[in-house]
Formats: C-alpha cells, sequence, structure tokens
C-alpha cells in the first residue's frame, strides 16, 4: 500500500528482522493492565494495536497475571520512585522485574506515556533487553494551539482546512479526532486549545459548549485536556452587556458563569487563552485596565475550577516607541508580581514575530514572579509555508538554550520556562499546530517532524535536534541506518539553510507583506511602518542593519548584561545575529573574512546551492522511501530551489541598490 502519510509516525508496520522480531515477541506474551481507567484502556489498546502490527502477533491483555511471565505488566503507583529519586507526576519507567516487563507511571496518563515510549523502541529497532527507561516531562502543561476558526479556515494554516468539523459535531465524531489525540498522546502533549486566538465569541455559546465537550471526550482517554482561545469582547458581543470592563461586576459575573457552564460540560476543561489588545484584539486597556487586570478577572471567573489562564504577550502598536523589538517588554515587565496564581503569560520565542531567526524575547528571564510559556511555531508562516522542507528543531533549541543570565549563567530559556530557575510551581510550552484536513495531516510530509519534534522537546527540552530526527526518520520513513543519517543530516542543517536564502546575517521581517511568502526587501510603505520591510532591513548608501545598540534603539539594554556581552559589539556578535542589532557598513569586514557586501551575497548564494544539495540527498535514498511519498518530497524541493532563487535575487537585487557594488565573483553572472 502506498504510504499516504495519514498513520504519521505511528506506522507499526512489520519488523523485518526476525532475529530481532523474535527478542520482541519474547517479551511480549501478554498485556496485563492494572485497573480499567479509560487511559489505561487506552494504553492498553495502543500496546495491542502496535504489537500486532510490529511483532504480527494478536498478543492478549490479561488480567489476574500475577503468577506468569513473559508479559508487559502496567503498574500505577502514586509513590514510585526509581532507585531512590521519585518518579515525576506523568513520567514513566520502563524495566524488566520477575520475568516481565514492567511500565510503571505515578499517574495513568505515565503508562501511557511508558507506552508509546516502548513502542518507539521497538519502531526504531532499538534492542529491548535489559531495557531500563526512565523518563519525566520537565514542563508539565504541552500544548498545542490551534489556529483555527468556525467556519472551518485555518488562520496561516498551509495543510488545508480545519481537522474539527463543527456543523458535525456533537453528533459526529470525525475518526479523525481520535487519530489526532493518539499522534499527540504518543508525543507528550496533554493539552489542545482548540480554537484560533483571534477568537470567535461563538465558542461560549451553549451551542459551541456542546460541541468542545463532545472533542473533549474524544481527548479525555489521551490524557489530552481541552482549552479554548476566548475573545474579550464576549460580555458585549454575545452577553448583552454594555461593557467588557474587568472590573465591572456584572462582566465579572459573566464570565464567572460562563465558565461554570463549560465546567459542567467539560469537568477536566484546560482554561482560558487569551490575545487581548493585540493587532486590532479588543482587552481590558480599552477601559482603561491592563493586562493584569484582565487575566486576574478571569482566574478569579476559573474559582475553583482546575484550569488555567494563558494571556499572550504578544504585543505591538503603531508608531509607539520606535521598536517594536522593545513593546511587549515595556507593556508586560512592570506587570512581574501582579498576575494571579494559575495565570501565566505566552511569550513568542523572539521579539518580533516567529522570523526564521530571532534572538530570545527579552521577557525570559525577566519577569521572575510570573510563570511564562514559551509560544513557538510549527506551522511555517515565515518559514516556506508546506513547499520548503525546514525542520525547526534547531530553531526551537537555539531559544531553549539561550542564556538569559536572569539568575546567572545558565539560566537558559528552557529553565526559565520548566520554571527551574524561579521555582514555579506551575510550567507551559505551546506549539502553533500545523495540522489541517491534508490527509498526510501537516501538507509537507516533512512537516510531520515539527509536529513530532515540537512534542518532544516540550517533553524532554535536553533532547539534540540530531537524535529527534533520527527517531522520527525511523518511525516515519525508513530504518535503514544510511538512509536514516542521510535525511537526518538535511533536516538538522535545513532551517540554516533556509535562513541562507532567506534572510541571512540577522535581518528579519522582508517577506511579501500581509501573507507572509517571498520575499519583499523594498517594502517601504503600508497601513503601519512597522509592516514595511525598510523598518527592519534599514538599507542606505552606508550599510545595513537595525541598531539596537545605545546610539540606536537601545533594545540590547533589555537583556542582562551578561546576555548583551554576546550580541553588543559588532565585531564579536556573531554573524547569523548581526543585523538584528547593528547597522553594518558595507565594506566592514566580518569575522569571516569577508566584508558585509560578500558576506550577504555569499550567503544568499551558498544558501540556494544547499538547496541543490538538500535533493541530491534526497534522491540517494529514494530507494528507501516510499515511491509516492518520495515524489512528494521530490516535488516541494523543486518548488523549494526555485523560490530560494527568487528569494536571492530579490534580495540581492534589491539590496545592490543601496550597496551600490558587483556581485562578487564566484557568484557573479556572466557578461
Ligand atoms: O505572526 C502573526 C500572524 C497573525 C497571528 C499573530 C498572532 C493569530 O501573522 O496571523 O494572529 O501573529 O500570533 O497573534
Amino acid at each position: 500500500v502506498a504510504d499516504d502519510g495519514y498513520r504519521l509516525w505511528l506506522k507499526y508496520d512489520l519488523v523485518q528482522d526476525n532475529g530481532l522480531r523474535k527478542d520482541y515477541q519474547k517479551a511480549a506474551g501478554f498485556i496485563a493492565g492494572s485497573g480499567n481507567s479509560p487511559i489505561l484502556q487506552t494504553a492498553a489498546t495502543e500496546l495491542q494495536q502496535g504489537l500486532q502490527g510490529l511483532l504480527g502477533k494478536n498478543v492478549p491483555v490479561v488480567t489476574g497475571a500475577e503468577k506468569k511471565k513473559g508479559g508487559i505488566l502496567f503498574s500505577v503507583d502514586a509513590t514510585a520512585n526509581v532507585s531512590g529519586q521519585p518518579l515525576g507526576k506523568d513520567g514513566y519507567h520502563i524495566a524488566a522485574q520477575n520475568g516481565n516487563l514492567v511500565i510503571t507511571g505515578k499517574t495513568d496518563a505515565g503508562v501511557l506515556y511508558g507506552v508509546f515510549a516502548l513502542l518507539r523502541q521497538l519502531q526504531t529497532r532499538q534492542s529491548i533487553k535489559n531495557l531500563e527507561l526512565t523518563s519525566t516531562p520537565r514542563i508539565q502543561y504541552r500544548l498545542l494551539n490551534h489556529w483555527d476558526n468556525p467556519n472551518g479556515t485555518v488562520e496561516r494554516g498551509y495543510a488545508g482546512s480545519s481537522i474539527w468539523k463543527w456543523y458535525e459535531l456533537p453528533e459526529r465524531l470525525d475518526p479523525r479526532y481520535q487519530d489526532y489525540a493518539r499522534a499527540n498522546a504518543s508525543i507528550g502533549i496533554n493539552g489542545v486549545v482548540i480554537n484560533n486566538v483571534n477568537a470567535s465569541a461563538r465558542y461560549l455559546t451553549p451551542e459551541y459548549i456542546e460541541k468542545v465537550a463532545a472533542l473533549a471526550g474524544v481527548m479525555r482517554p489521551y490524557g489530552i485536556r481541552v482549552y479554548m482561545s476566548v475573545l474579550w469582547a464576549a460580555p458585549k458581543v454575545i452577553g448583552g452587556l454594555s461593557t467588557s470592563d474587568p472590573l465591572d461586576p456584572k462582566v465579572k459575573q459573566w464570565w464567572t458563569d460562563r465558565t461554570n457552564e463549560i465546567y459542567k460540560a467539560i469537568p477536566d476543561f484546560g482554561g482560558f487563552l487569551v490575545k487581548a489588545n493585540s493587532e486590532g484584539e479588543p482587552g481590558p486597556q480599552d477601559y482603561g485596565r491592563d493586562h493584569a487586570d484582565g487575566a486576574n478577572m478571569l482566574a478569579d471567573a476559573l474559582g475553583q475550577h482546575d484550569g488555567l489562564v494563558m494571556w499572550r504577550a504578544f504585543v505591538y502598536k503603531a508608531n509607539s516607541n520606535g521598536d517594536r523589538f522593545k513593546e511587549a517588554y515595556a507593556e508586560f515587565k512592570p506587570l512581574d508580581g501582579r498576575f494571579k496564581p494559575k495565570t501565566l503569560v505566552q511569550v513568542k520565542n523572539g521579539p518580533i514575530d516567529f522570523q526564521s531567526r530571532e534572538p530570545f524575547h527579552p521577557l525570559f528571564g525577566a519577569m521572575p514572579r510570573t510563570p511564562l510559556v514559551l509560544e513557538v511555531q510549527l506551522t511555517q508562516e515565515y518559514l516556506g509555508f508546506a513547499t520548503h522542507m525546514v525542520y525547526l528543531a534547531p530553531m526551537f533549541k537555539e531559544t531553549l538554550d539561550g542564556d538569559t543570565y536572569a539568575n546567572g549563567k545558565g539560566s537558559t530559556v528552557a529553565k526559565v520556562v520548566d520554571g527551574s530557575v524561579d521555582n514555579h510551581s506551575i510550567s507551559g510550552i505551546a506549539g502553533v499546530a500545523n495540522i489541517g484536513s491534508d490527509r498526510n495531516w501537516t501538507g509537507h510530509p516533512m512537516g510531520q517532524a515539527n509536529w513530532y519534534a515540537f512534542g518532544r522537546l516540550a517533553w524532554d527540552h535536553t533532547l539534540s535536534s540530531q537524535a529527534i530526527a533520527e527517531e522520527w526518520t525511523r518511525m516515519s520513513l525508513t530504518n535503514d541506518a544510511p538512509a536514516v543519517r542521510t535525511i537526518a543530516d538535511v533536516m538538522v542543517k535545513s532551517r540554516d539553510i533556509y535562513v541562507r536564502y532567506t534572510t541571512p546575517l540577522g535581518l528579519h521581517h522582508i517577506m511579501g507583506q500581509s501573507i507572509h511568502y517571498g520575499p519583499e526587501p523594498w517594502l517601504a510603505s503600508s497601513a503601519r511602518p512597522d509592516w514595511t520591510s525598510v523598518y527592519y532591513h534599514k538599507a542606505d548608501a552606508a550599510g545595513l542593519g537595525f541598531d539596537r545598540t545605545a546610539k540606536g534603539s537601545n533594545a540590547l539594554s533589555l537583556y542582562k548584561p551578561e546576555a548583551q556581552q554576546l550580541w553588543n559589539d559588532p565585531k564579536t556578535c556573531p554573524p547569523d545575529y548581526l543585523l538584528w542589532f547593528h547597522h553594518v557598513g558595507w565594506n566592514q569586514e566580518l569575522s569571516t573574512g569577508r566584508t558585509l557586501w560578500n558576506e550577504l551575497c555569499t550567503r544568499y548564494y551558498t544558501g540556494v546551492d544547499s538547496v541543490t544539495w538538500m535533493q541530491q540527498q534526497w534522491a540517494a535514498v529514494k530507494p528507501q522511501i516510499d515511491p509516492e511519498l518520495h515524489a512528494d518530497v521530490t516535488g516541494r524541493l523543486q518548488t523549494q530551489h526555485k523560490e530560494a532563487l527568487w528569494w536571492r535575487d530579490a534580495c540581492v537585487l534589491y539590496f545592490q541598490t543601496h550597496a551600490k557594488q558587483p556581485i562578487p565573483a564566484p557568484f557573479a553572472p556572466p557578461t
């Protein structure tokens, strides 16, 4: 059967290596659950299905297996510890015990995650002799954020329309919902915000609450909770009130009633995500209140319910202070300490907007009294939609590994987010989903790897991009070792390659207006200056780049002094970040030994060449890959190459009008 990508990384095809399969079979005589909660039932069913496919045999699920040997046992033990260390909530421990393989979790979900870890072991053809695996998620709330609208469109979605079929819900449950839940649970995702942050008030109506409750019912047995984005103005839009002022008693009451109604329908509802006073969305500032007033009102409405408020910090206004980089910081930093418990502030990885490379957001490390959710984007809004192959794990890692120095060296963004720097008891991470109704979920088959990598890093941010790429490739494409190496190598390099042919050296926000696709570095006029390209690249006769040092916007001063060190001197600033922080002369020699102009051209040209290299590597693994999938990616790589040329030529020719220098050899076109 041709692989249409629907099964994602949960393929469970027969293990062809007879020896290995026999070893696996020996360990899998039966499955014995330790109870029959919905989540444990999911775990047993999934394991049985997985083993059926991988081992080609039906492994029975039995009860009362105390005396039996040679099977897989589930154990839920709230006091479980591993070598004296208590196991974290939702963590798992897998080890041989009295002739059985025992999967222990403190919670039912822990066992489910252990099941997927064991299956992964088989799917990637690891030995299970003397297997001992222990893992605990480092971040508690691991969420996908959908930007899906009630009419079925997906904002910035490139994989078809929304998978949620509102007009069929709650009566008909598309089987896809369950497959979606399985995929998420397999990588540890435990929450789903089902609708766009540019929210419709409709979700808060009884009609929609019932629909959302039906979805929650599908997610629950997979350990996944459902959350909603809410429209700040909902009390006015659907509540018949004349105001949405968070301090107005009627408004408070309205949200409290709504919240109680939601919990009546969805007892494990996760909570609210809010985009307010951002890009034209309403918010508490419309009434002279601030973000904390708004978030706290919702926290009060949640009351005793076990739910969270995630308040987004993605805010910027036209013409505010001349550098959009500084705006979220200016609005949110002063509010640190004002947010009530169970309220988190959700911050994008970088200060501008999901560009292909950004310095980490200066709010990380600057709000020690507020738990911060890291928001990354899986959908490739600024990274080539579903036509460019860009594996995003290296980009996520770059942010996670960024050192804020908030509490001395080693206060990485990862440790701010997981709560360890400031001792927060709640922690969260969110990925804007790249999923749609396309048969293969993500449009670009390789986009699946970004969904996968997000989940794996949300669970454990210390995993390497390389290891995740290999694991995903083995589960999704092939277990042929040389092919795995080739593909993982292309994946790991792909993001840097994309940066080179689009926005090298720290250029940012020079893409096509509003659609955010393709180059438009010449864009000089728009509804707002901060929606143009020239605002960001500042090309002139002297040079290129946004001066954010003390001579310029001084955005650098938002970082701790040690963090500033990395970027504040143009001579030592890593070239990858140079034009984020400095206006550099065209003839200035960089640490690479080339002038800025020559380096810029070199990156654009070698970036395109690297796409050719990607094509060659992909061609080389053809025998190991499903033909349909191989052809699909081959076609997309052709588009990618064509568009890399487009980016290169558009940008080099445009910047040349400022630099007024020839394209250097060996790139100069023949005359
Ligand atoms: O990157 C921008 C997108 C908007 C999006 C916004 C946000 C949902 O272009 O489409 O709106 O970010 O994150 O709120």
